[in-house]
C-alpha cells in the first residue's frame, strides 16, 4: 500500500539560494529585533517600519532561485504514489517554483489532489487586508499609503505573513496530515517555533517514522528517529532518491 509523507521546511532549505535563515550567523534576527519586525504589536506602532523589513525580503526573493534541495522534493513529490503534504514555514516562493518546473505537481497541487504545498506562515507575495481580511497577489512594496483593492479603506493592507502571537494557517488540514503519515521528515528548521516544532511529536505519537535533515541537530533532535546533518542541497537530493527507490 502507498505510504502517506510529510514534509516540513524551514529557512534552512532556502539558505543555498540566497536567503537568510533567521537565528544563526547573519540570521535576520541578528539584524532586526523581532519585536520590531515581527509581531502584530510592531505592526500597530510602527507600520512603515514593518513594511521596509518586507519590502526588502519580497526584492531579495526576486533574484533568488529554487535549490537543488526544492528540485528533488518537486520530483519526489511528483512520483510519490501516497499522500503527501508538503508544509513549509517560508515565506519564500521556492517550493513552488520548483514544483512550476514539474508539471505533474502543477496539476496536482489542487484541494482535491494527492498532493498539496501548504505555507503556514504566509507569503512573501501576498497582501492582506486587516480590515476586510481577503488576500491578495502581491509583487510591488507595500505601505500604509495602499487601498485595499476590496473594500477600499486606506492603511490597513499588511504583509500576508503569520506573526508572533498569530494563529498559523491551514493547521486543521497539517494536523490531520500528521496524524495519517507514514513518514515525517522535517528539513531546515531549528525547531525554535511552536506549533511547527511539535509536528515531530504529534506524527511519532502516532507511529509515523520521523527523520531530520538540517545543517546541525535541531532543539528537537532527540525525538527523531533519523538525523542526517549537513547542507540541503546534498542530503534532501540523497533522501529523495532512497525514497523514490521504495516509491
Ligand atoms: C541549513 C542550512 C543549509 C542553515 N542546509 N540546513 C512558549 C512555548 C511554546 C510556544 C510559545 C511559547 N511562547 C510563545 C509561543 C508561541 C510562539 C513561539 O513558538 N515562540 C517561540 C519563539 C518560543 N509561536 C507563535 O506565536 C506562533 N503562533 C502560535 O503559536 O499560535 C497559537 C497556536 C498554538 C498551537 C496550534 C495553533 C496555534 C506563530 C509563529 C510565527 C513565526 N513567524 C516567523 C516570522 C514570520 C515569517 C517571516 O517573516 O518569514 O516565522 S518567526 C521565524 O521562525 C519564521 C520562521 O518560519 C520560523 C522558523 O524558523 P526556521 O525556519 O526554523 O529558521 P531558523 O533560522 O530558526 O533555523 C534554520 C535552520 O536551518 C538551522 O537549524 C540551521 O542549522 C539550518 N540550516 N543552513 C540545511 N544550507
Amino acid at each position: 500500500m502507498a505510504k502517506n509523507l510529510v514534509v516540513l521546511t524551514g529557512a534552512g532549505i532556502s539558505a543555498e539560494s540566497g536567503l537568510a535563515t533567521f537565528r544563526g550567523n547573519g540570521g535576520l534576527w541578528h539584524q532586526h529585533r523581532v519585536e520590531d519586525v515581527a509581531t502584530p504589536e510592531a505592526f500597530a506602532r510602527n507600520p512603515e517600519l514593518v513594511h521596509t523589513f518586507y519590502n526588502m525580503r519580497r526584492q531579495q526573493l526576486k533574484e533568488a532561485h529554487p535549490n537543488a534541495a526544492h528540485h528533488a522534493l518537486a520530483r519526489l513529490a511528483a512520483a510519490w504514489r501516497g499522500d503527501f503534504l508538503l508544509v513549509t514555514q517560508n515565506v519564500d516562493d521556492l517550493h513552488e517554483r520548483a514544483l512550476a518546473s514539474c508539471p505533474p505537481c502543477a496539476e496536482e497541487n489542487k484541494p482535491e489532489g494527492r498532493f498539496r504545498l501548504l505555507h503556514m506562515h504566509g507569503e512573501l507575495k501576498k497582501a492582506r487586508c486587516g480590515a476586510c481580511e481577503e488576500v491578495f497577489a502581491w509583487e510591488e512594496n507595500l505601505s500604509t499609503a495602499h487601498l485595499c483593492p476590496a473594500c477600499r479603506l486606506a492603511g490597513h493592507m499588511r504583509p500576508h505573513i503569520v506573526w508572533f502571537g498569530e494563529m498559523p494557517l491551514e493547521m486543521a488540514r497539517i494536523y490531520a496530515a500528521l496524524r495519517a503519515c507514514d513518514v515525517f521528515v522535517s528539513i531546515g528548521t531549528s525547531g525554535n517555533v511552536y506549533p511547527a516544532a511539535g509536528f515531530v511529536h504529534e506524527a511519532s505519537g502516532h507511529g509515523a517514522h520521523c527523520v531530520e535533515l538540517n545543517m546541525e541537530r535541531s532543539l528537537g533532535a532527540s525525538l527523531f528517529h533519523e538525523g542526517r546533518y549537513g547542507a540541503a542541497t546534498q542530503r534532501v537530493p540523497e533522501w529523495v532518491e532512497e525514497m523514490l527507490r521504495v516509491a
